[in-house]
């Protein structure tokens, strides 16, 4: 529910810095701001959107709190569609505390998390895909997941959107044409042409659909699982690539027990390493557990480095590794190449193995430029289509969005081919423009912009 009282909230990051904003949102933004804060040439009347410097004073108790800059935005156009009140003091943590309580007593409430950005949201100012891109742009540790924010802050995605639902109104405007003037002799399109309008858009909704990888991947940063089975390096090469000692590296089999994360940046984007377990045939109760995770991760992995000793014959447990990489995307590392030579990359061919296979010496660094390219290859054919047109969906809610979309594109298309009445086929083809809208938010329910706007930080 939207309640039209005015908050306030600081704008910048917690902690000392060399300013600090506290930000003022509602019908009483500009008075709250008038009782705490002062112009110091006395007198005059400060204009809207220009920086004036003043005082700000505790009305409790008539004290200067800091010298500080205000600015009014009046609404409509502001970035909440309220009026709107900045305060940019010098940023200390107390003092920003104080000014908090001072708005607060003068009628302001602390606001919820995203609860700008929400306001900005219901008063029209932008749509869901934007709210959610502002707090993609925020998280962005990468030029990839940044590019994607800026693009769908500009409504790269809410066009699309919009194309899209486009389309369906006016096939369903055809279809209730039909209906209404079922006896005229009006020139509307035949039954096949509906059907393969309906075909197209389907096309291009499921081409949506299948960017949820790409826009994942720009976003999150690629998931890359090391896979292989006890003892063959894999701890070693999850060190030797992020360039510290993160995970414990002994002789003995069996050291690795639970799954290590780190990221590096790679490129235009960030991928998210996962050392694991080595998966062997019997393990203790630990063991096990490691590698049943192993297994979880790897589920979820976009790409798999598998690691091999080259020093040793292949065995079952390689054997088991190379039948866990089949049909995945990913490099093999066929390590320990500074010892004498046992297994070849032709040994691994002949058992199976599909991906590229890098020579490499975790010990000795050889073979880290290879993989480096190797793996920045793989990722960037993952992420090519959603870095080039910059539209991706990037959410699991927009995904199930145009799941719903398919599942009544596809009801549609059957209706129209056991010739059902045109009633039947509109009701699906609204029901999927209405799945369409609910990406963009026009429409929506409050538990998911409950869920939407949690994610953001106060003042956001
Ligand atoms: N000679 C040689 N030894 C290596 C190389 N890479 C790793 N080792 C050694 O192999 C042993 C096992 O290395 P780890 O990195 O712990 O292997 P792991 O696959 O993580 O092992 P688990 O965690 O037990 O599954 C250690 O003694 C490493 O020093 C290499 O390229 N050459
Ligand atoms: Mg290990």
């Amino acid at each position: 529910m939207y309640v039209q009282d005015t908050i306030v909230a600081p704008a910048t990051a917690p902690g000392q810095g060399a300013v600090a904003i506290v930000r003022l949102s509602g019908p009483r933004a500009l008075a709250i701001l008038d009782s705490l804060w002062k112009p110091l040439r006395s007198g005059i009347k400060p204009e809207p959107r220009k920086m004036v410097l003043g005082e700000i004073i505790d009305p409790a108790t008539g004290a200067i709190l800091d010298r500080a800059i205000a600015v009014r935005m009046p609404a409509p156009r502001t970035f909440t569609g309220e009026d709107v009140a900045e305060l940019h003091c010098h940023g200390g943590m107390y003092l920003v505390r104080r000014i908090l309580a001072a708005a607060m007593a003068a009628g302001a409430r602390m606001a919820e998390p995203g609860e700008f950005t929400r306001r900005a949201f219901l008063n029209g100012r932008i749509d869901l895909t934007e709210a959610e891109a502002i707090a993609d742009l925020v998280a962005a540790r990468s030029e990839g997941a940044l590019r994607l924010a800026l693009g769908q802050m500009a409504g790269a995605l809410s066009g699309k959107i919009a194309k899209l639902r486009d389309q369906l109104v006016s096939i369903r405007a055809h279809l209730e044409a039909e209906i209404d003037f079922a006896d005229e002799d009006l020139d509307l399109p035949s039954r096949g042409e509906i059907a393969s309008s309906i075909g197209r858009l389907a096309d291009d909704v499921a081409i949506l659909h299948q960017s949820f990888v790409v826009g994942r991947i720009t976003r999150e940063g690629a998931r890359a699982v090391i896979l292989g089975k006890p003892n063959v390096g894999k701890s070693s090469v999850l060190n030797l690539i992020l360039g510290v000692e993160r995970a414990i590296v002994t002789a003995v089999p069996g050291t690795t027990r639970d799954v290590i994360e780190d990221s590096i940046q790679l490129g235009p984007l960030q991928l998210v390493l996962q050392d694991t377990a080595g998966v062997r045939e019997r393990a203790d109760e630990v063991e096990s557990i490691g590698i049943s995770r192993t297994f979880s991760s790897l589920a979820e992995a976009d790409l798999v480095l598998a690691v091999f000793d080259s020093a040793r014959p292949l065995d079952a447990e390689d054997a088991m590794v190379i039948e866990r990489c089949r049909g995945r995307s990913g490099v093999a590392l066929l390590n320990k190449r500074d010892l004498p030579p046992v297994t070849s990359a032709e040994n691994l061919r002949s058992a199976g193995l599909a991906m590229p296979i890098v020579p490499f010496s975790a010990l000795r660094g050889e073979g880290l430029e290879s993989l480096r390219t190797e793996i920045a290859r793989l990722v960037e054919e993952m992420a090519a289509p959603g870095l080039a047109s910059g539209v991706a969906i990037s959410r699991e809610r927009h995904r199930a969005s145009l799941d719903r979309a398919l599942k009544a594109l596809s009801a549609a298309q059957e209706s129209l081919r056991s010739a059902m009445p045109p009633e039947i086929v509109a009701v699906d083809v609204a029901a999927a423009a209405d799945a369409l809208g609910e990406i963009t938010g026009e429409i929506h329910r409050e538990d998911i912009l409950d869920a939407i706007f949690r994610e953001f930080c106060i003042g956001k």
